[in-house]
């Protein structure tokens, strides 16, 4: 078995930005900066023969190259609750064909549709029960007009997700390429 989603990679600089956010949260544990990404569709564990229908189907996706940028900070559970420390995405049209895409695609291959509205993110930190709100509420005011990039997106990523016990790691297996036609191979 192997554990996939399909995602989209942060360039450097974007990384660099998102990094210099971190820290000063009690309890919260930190994405390591190579990690970040934006989930465009989590699978989950699958066996080895669906995850190659996985891979054809997403090989037949075509979709325009687009550009993202970053906007603002957000958070998923609010107060004490508050679990999941993020960065939003200025609105892109472009982003949400592309997840339609590829959400269609993992139908094809045989899997079920997601029934949770697609919510753009880039996840910075899991927090703990132990994290402070009012702690998470300052970070959050503090960079209340976060910004990163504009950055092109020129492809699309499916990645392995290893479940560690110092939280997961993410390793891309394939990028797939969008932005119109493929060149036709020549004949040998
Ligand atoms: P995230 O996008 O909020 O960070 C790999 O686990 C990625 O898929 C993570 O980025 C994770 O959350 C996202 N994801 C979405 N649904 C998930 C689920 N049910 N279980 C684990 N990860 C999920």
């Amino acid at each position: 078995m192997i554990r996939l989603f399909v995602g989209l990679e942060m360039p450097e600089a974007v990384r660099d930005a998102l990094s210099r956010l971190t820290g000063g949260l009690p309890g919260a544990r930190w994405v390591p900066p190579e990690n970040y990404h934006l989930t465009l569709r989590f699978i989950g564990e699958v066996d080895e023969g669906v995850a190659q229908d996985i891979d054809e189907a997403l090989d037949l996706v075509v979709a325009p190259a687009f550009t993202l940028a970053l906007d603002g900070l957000g958070q998923f559970g609010k107060g004490e609750k508050s679990r999941v420390l993020w960065a939003g995405l200025r609105p892109e049209p472009a982003l949400d064909h592309l997840q339609a895409k590829v959400e269609s695609a993992m139908v094809r291959a045989g899997l079920a549709a997601e029934t949770r509205k697609f919510s753009p993110h880039v996840t910075l930190a899991t927090l703990g029960r132990e994290t402070p709100a009012a702690r998470v509420g300052r970070l959050m005011e503090q960079h209340g007009l976060f910004q990163a990039g504009p950055f092109p997106v020129d492809r699309f990523i499916l990645y392995e997700s290893v479940l560690g016990r110092q939280g997961s790691t993410y390793h891309a297996l394939r990028g797939y390429p969008l932005g119109g036609w493929r060149p036709v191979e020549e004949a040998p």
